[in-house]
């Protein structure tokens, strides 16, 4: 037995399709900045143990950064993309290298 009564009528009832919100995060670039100072196989040391790349991609990625001034590391949601910053600088002032990190919305 129900606990509700049951409805008299429904043929006035507002039908509504469910559009359930589901808007993609907005997603942060990582970047690295040259300097004169940081040797290049500390650079290809962050972007193997921070950012997961390969030898061979890390290694691209640092000439790029090298030869250009910056350069995109990965891109990833706000809070992922400010944690890769701060572990790239921690680790760097440690092995007392200037290496900088930044990071900027990846809108396009
Ligand atoms: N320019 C540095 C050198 O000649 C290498 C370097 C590459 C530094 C990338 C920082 O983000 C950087 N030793």
């Amino acid at each position: 037995m129900s606990d509700f009564p049951e409805p008299i009528h429904d043929n006035d009832l507002a039908v509504e399709t469910a559009r359930p919100k589901l808007k993609r995060p907005p997603l942060y670039r990582v970047l690295l900045l040259n300097d004169d100072y940081t040797t290049m196989d500390f650079v290809i040391d962050v972007l193997t143990q921070i950012f997961n790349h390969d030898e061979e991609k890390a290694a691209q990625i640092m000439l790029h950064v090298h030869q250009k001034g910056a350069g995109i590391c990965g891109v990833y949601t706000r809070e992922i993309a400010e944690t890769k910053v701060e572990q790239v600088l921690q680790y760097a002032q440690a092995q007392k290298h200037p290496l900088q990190c930044t990071m900027e919305p990846d809108d396009d």
